[in-house]
């Protein structure tokens, strides 16, 4: 295939309520989905969609929105459209010579992906060899106020019938709200917490605390870069350690898992450079007999879907944050948004991600459009 036009659709979507996690408040969406225009060997034309997940500050990763499209429109996009032939397979090493920015080739590659398989009438679940038609719907839930409302909130979502609760937690907002909803929801809660690197090695008898609560995990207790500092921890407590935040390639995975500092990996296909590199994790991991769950950041229904299909592979063995759509937002992107039933979330079954972008809702969100275009279009 052959890239000939990308566009980049900047919106804002307002959240249902504020998201709080150690490293900041987040009060609406703002992304940008990348159209990808691509002309098939046949002369067909296919467009897929992509999203970035890039925050717009650069405090969950190194990336931030306004650099990931930067990066897309200065060097990425015209690398592709340079290459001739394009592939969502060949993405990933015809931009290998741009180091890091992950989430912006992320972006590119979900869309290559996207068309690919919409010109080939294929689902993103068959073609990575998903086995489950379903899977579990787990919920991150945000740094409250009090220990109260972190119950309140909690109790409102397992009502709805999320089979998992994730809590954010941070040093001050740690062992009290933990211990209260293992309290007030019992022993047999799935339940984990997520700490988005606001500790220390120096907290390591603390964090050792947690261990009586039962937890699923903790996630990224340490800093991005201190894989050997969550190997010492992972030591020093009883709850297995989870890394999200250090893992941003397979390389790092294998790194993670080789000095065991991982016994548990969240894959987020934005935060290793896309989908193709997140299989390879879950290969990796699976074969190390580690298990995998599908981390989220908040994407529209574009993103969740892809994700779905994702977490339906035989490796991811614990509920994922993949919650319903109304979990952040009362209109989504697409026009079937993401539903939560029964605990689950239906992988799609359609070609390519098996979601449509809403015209109308995209147009609305929207707060600006930019362009790439090829010479020899
Ligand atoms: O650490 O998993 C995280 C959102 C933004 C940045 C980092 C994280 C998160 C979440 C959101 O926990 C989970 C979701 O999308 O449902
Ligand atoms: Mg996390």
């Amino acid at each position: 295939m052959k890239l000939e036009r990308l566009l980049l659709h900047h919106i804002e979507m307002p959240l249902v309520a504020p998201f709080t996690t150690s490293f900041g408040t987040q009060t609406v969406k703002r992304t940008f989905l990348v159209e990808a225009r691509l002309r098939t060997a046949d002369g067909r034309t296919a467009i897929g969609w992509g999203e970035s997940v890039a925050l717009p500050d650069p405090v969950y990763s190194p990336e931030h929105l306004a650099g990931a499209a930067l990066v897309i429109e200065r060097w990425l996009a015209p690398a592709l459209i340079a290459a001739g032939e394009v592939t969502a397979e060949t993405v990933g090493h015809l931009l290998r010579h741009v180091v890091g920015h992950q989430m912006a080739k992320a972006a590119l590659e979900m869309a290559v992906l996207d068309a690919q398989l919409r010109a080939e009438g294929r689902s993103f679940a068959s073609y990575l060899g998903a086995v489950a038609p379903t899977v579990p719907s787990g919920v991150s839930v945000g740094i409250q106020d009090s220990v109260q409302e972190t119950v309140r909130v909690v109790g409102g979502y397992l009502e709805q019938g999320y089979a998992r609760i994730k809590l954010k937690i941070q040093p001050g907002a740690d062992l009290a709200p933990v211990a209260a909803v293992r309290r007030t929801f019992g022993d047999d809660l799935p339940f984990q917490v997520d700490a988005n690197a606001a500790y220390t090695l120096a907290d390591a008898a603390h964090l050792s605390r947690l261990d009586e609560h039962g937890l699923l995990l903790i996630e990224q207790p340490l800093g991005e870069a201190d894989i050997r500092q969550h190997a010492e921890l992972a030591r020093r407590m009883s709850t297995p350690v989870c890394l999200d935040e250090s893992v941003v390639s397979a390389e790092a995975a294998a790194d993670a898992i080789a000095l065991g500092a991982a016994s548990v990996i969240n894959i987020k296909p934005g935060r290793v450079g896309g989908y193709l590199e997140a299989r390879r994790i879950h290969d990796i991991s699976r074969a190390h007999g580690v298990a995998v769950w599908c981390g989220g950041m908040l994407e529209t229904g574009i993103g969740r879907a892809a994700n779905a299909a994702l977490a339906a592979l035989p490796g991811f063995t614990l509920p994922g944050d993949i919650s319903g759509s109304d979990r952040f937002y009362t209109e989504d992107v697409v026009t079937e948004p993401m539903r939560m039933h029964d605990g689950v979330v239906d992988v799609p079954t359609g070609p390519g991600f098996g979601v449509e972008v809403d015209p109308e809702r995209l147009e609305r969100f929207r707060t600006g459009v930019t362009e790439v275009e090829s010479a020899a279009r």
